[in-house]
């Protein structure tokens, strides 16, 4: 790739939960080590630590335990002064490296209750499940009040969960409760120029959004280029809602700009021991 060092970015479209954007100028491996790095190396905040004080519920302490540690939770705000608890020199949990949530339900009425995130109390208001961020503003809930609650276990009359959990920072390639996107990819060659697929029946696939083909009916593929290289890659990030969008990308960039850094390190002190025992 001649122009490999010098890429261009342009973003299409940024939300709440999604990012479009498009790099021009740069390697296939270029762009899937920046996927990669999105999924699994950028870190949030997750429960990990649960104690069951109490459980007479249908569901087993693991089985509740496991649907903990896979609510997101809300980490752009936290995330910045939180510790790994690792790297924490406290005996167990601490402000610096852990958020504590409680849970409690009882039911003693008649029938059936839900048990879900938003039982789920929070001892710090930046941590919250992230069903239970707009709580104030539930006008701009699409699903309506409550609908779109985690929910945990159900219990009937008489049952009880009493829950204290601890929520640490983690990333993708420990748990993937850790992973705060729900879908990461990219795309070239959006009218398959190249042929890197080939399709039975071009006409029965939908065109891609990045199609330049014109509204031609007749053509659904654009010519073949012999010897292409892709170039330009679409991608879209959508989160989990644990991080905002922009956050994961940026988050992500820093990642792998570290990777390479340490590598740098490394390689130089390698190199002046060795110029060291050559002398
Ligand atoms: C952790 O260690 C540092 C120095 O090594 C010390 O200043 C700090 O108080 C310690 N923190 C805790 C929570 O023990
Ligand atoms: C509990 O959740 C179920 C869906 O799993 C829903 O149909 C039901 O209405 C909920 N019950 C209450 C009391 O919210
Ligand atoms: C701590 C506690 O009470 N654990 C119980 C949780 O529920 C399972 C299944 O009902 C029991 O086996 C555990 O003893
Ligand atoms: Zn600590």
């Amino acid at each position: 790739m001649p122009y490999a060092n010098q890429p261009s970015v342009v973003i299409t479209e940024l939300t709440d939960e999604a990012v479009k954007f498009n790099i021009e100028d740069t390697d296939l491996s270029v762009a899937n080590s920046l996927r990669r790095v999105f999924i699994a190396e950028v870190p949030c905040i997750a429960i990990d630590w649960v104690q069951l004080d109490s459980n007479s519920t249908v569901l087993h302490d693991e089985f509740i335990a496991h649907r903990l540690g896979l609510i997101p939770l809300t980490s752009d705000e936290a995330l910045e002064t939180m510790q790994y608890s690792r790297d924490c020199n406290c005996t167990d949990f601490c402000q610096a490296c852990a958020v504590r949530f409680r849970l409690h339900v009882k039911c003693e009425a008649e029938g059936t209750k839900n048990v879900t995130s938003a039982d789920l109390k929070s001892d710090n208001k930046n941590v919250v499940p992230v069903t239970s961020r707009n709580r104030d503003d539930e006008d701009d809930n699409e699903y309506g009040p409550e609908k779109d609650d985690i929910l945990i276990v159900k219990l009937r009359k008489g049952q009880e969960l009493r829950v204290e959990a601890y929520a640490k920072k983690g990333f993708g390639k420990e748990h993937a409760k850790w992973n705060p996107t729900c879908g990461v990819a990219f795309e070239y060659d959006p009218d398959n120029a190249f042929r890197h697929t080939t399709f039975p029946k071009p006409e029965e696939w939908p065109k891609s959004e990045y199609s330049e083909l014109t509204n031609d009916e007749t053509r659904h593929e654009a010519d073949y280029i012999r010897d292409g290289k892709p170039s330009k890659f679409y991608f879209i990030v959508e989160s989990s809602g644990a991080l905002r969008p922009a956050n994961i990308v940026l988050s992500g960039l820093a990642e792998l700009k570290k990777k390479l850094t340490d590598l740098q390190v490394q390689l130089h002190q390698e190199m002046q021991t060795d110029a060291l025992a050559i002398n």
